[in-house]
């Protein structure tokens, strides 16, 4: 039996999660019991304040120390061994494996506050603070029955079958194969032959598969936390690059040689696009910190993802869904990392050869070799990327050569011949 604890100044906003589905059943079976503590009730003024103006002032209120650390104490003495946690948005980022050793304990009190947070002094009143995720909730209410839902399931007996918690997919750490039922056929589209077959080894080896290539797709991130390097290997196999370009606006060079801010073109980033999806880029980044043109980019990118130019044309939608817009490179590398798990390399392009570029052929090697690597190729708009993005590369490419003394591609020619380099079938 796991015992809950919640405290909080809303004990209503628990009641019909609780009294629905699995978790009604689990406290039905006695599998779990969840007590609420009105905060309200630990307060010794006529107005039952639970909060207070925040010294040295600033925008809210701060949900004051005193009932708080009345109702821990409570609950502490009521308890034998209490794990009391504190929720909030600073807090340790809960997740599966949080989820499983939480299943462990045999009370788990849970503090849940609201206003603009709690004041400081309580944090040494609890064993440990914890967030639901990176985005701000109101209060902490709804993240307490995330958490009890969550290690609820974990509970053996809970679910019917005992086994569906391991293979859950976060407990594999791969999402979950595409699942269907009847029909056989809806509105044209049929359920995979393979899982009308019968043969069972061939549709767990399917679904196998349709898990790997769905992470390896969506969440590479989840792949990079996984334990088995066999795993590992295989999900590398499936999807073998992780390579990004990025086309940068700013900063880049005029033709005096000064750092400017260059405008976004349609055809920049139409073609690059179709060349991304061409070879199998994971993203492609238009760069660009102003708002106007920023706000262009986007205007072209959602007429062919979602306006006219969808119905018109889906290939040219398929190739414009890798877009991403982004202030600058920084946010760039941001963005790669929370998809990776791991900052990419950078791969600096540029028509000016010089000491220390990287040959295709090597570039090309790399890419092979370190599948896992998240790689970033970089191509500047202008007269070319400046020398502080090239400080901060990784690599530089060898220039394009055509053997003339005319050497002007375009970005976007400049870059289907780079990708075809570096990806193309030779
Ligand atoms: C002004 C800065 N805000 C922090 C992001 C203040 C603030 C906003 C919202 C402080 C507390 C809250 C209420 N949120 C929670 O109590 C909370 C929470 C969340 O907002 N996101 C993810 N997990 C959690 S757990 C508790």
């Amino acid at each position: 039996m796991l015992r809950f604890h919640i405290i909080t100044i809303f004990p209503e906003m628990f009641s019909s999660p609780l009294s629905h589905s699995i978790l009604k059943k689990a406290q039905e079976k006695g599998m779990i019991s969840v007590g609420l503590s009105d905060l309200r009730g630990y307060t010794t003024d006529r107005h039952r304040t639970t909060d207070d103006y925040p010294y040295g002032g600033g925008q809210g209120m701060v949900m004051k120390p005193e009932p708080l650390v009345a109702a821990i104490e409570d609950a502490r003495q009521i308890s034998r061994k209490p794990r009391v946690i504190l929720l909030t948005p600073r807090g340790r980022v809960f997740d599966q494996a949080e989820a499983s050793r939480l299943a462990q304990e045999e009370e788990l009190v849970l503090i849940c506050g609201r206003y603009e947070g709690v004041d400081e002094r309580v944090s040494s009143f609890v064993d440990d603070e914890l967030s639901i995720g990176d985005y701000t909730l109101s209060g902490g209410e709804l993240a307490a029955l995330v958490i009890i839902d969550c290690v609820t399931r974990l509970i053996p007996g809970v679910l019917g079958n005992v086994k569906s918690p391991q293979e859950d997919s976060f407990s594999t750490g791969l999402l979950e194969y595409p699942q269907y039922t009847r029909p056989e056929e809806f509105r044209g589209m049929k359920v995979p032959e393979i899982l009308l077959s019968g043969d069972h080894m061939k549709i767990n080896k399917w679904r196998r598969e349709m898990s790997l290539k769905l992470t390896a797709e969506r969440r590479p991130d989840l792949i990079n936390k996984q334990q088995s390097s066999e795993e590992e290997i295989k999900l590398r196999q499936v999807h073998p690059t992780r390579l990004y370009a990025a086309l940068l606006h700013y900063p880049v060079y005029d033709k005096n040689g000064r750092v400017v801010t260059t405008a976004v073109t349609n055809m920049d980033i139409h073609d690059i696009a179709r060349s991304a999806r061409t070879y199998g880029l994971r993203g492609f980044y238009v760069v660009t910190s102003v708002k106007a043109l920023q706000k262009l980019a986007q205007k072209i990118i959602t007429h062919w993802e979602t306006g006219y130019g969808s119905e018109y044309n889906h290939t040219r939608k398929e190739a414009l869904a890798r877009v991403r817009l982004k202030d600058t490179l920084d946010d760039v590398i941001i963005d790669v990392e929370r998809e990776c798990g791991e900052k990419p390399r950078l791969v600096m392009t540029s028509a000016r050869s010089g000491k220390g570029r990287t040959p295709f052929g090597e570039a090309r090697n790399m890419l092979e070799k370190e599948p896992s690597v998240p790689f970033l190729l970089l191509f500047g708009t202008g007269w070319g990327l400046t020398d502080a993005v090239l400080a901060d590369s990784n690599y530089i490419l060898e220039p394009i050569e055509g053997g003339t003394d005319y050497n002007h591609l375009s970005v976007r020619s400049a870059a289907a011949i780079i990708l075809d380099r570096l990806l193309g079938k030779q």
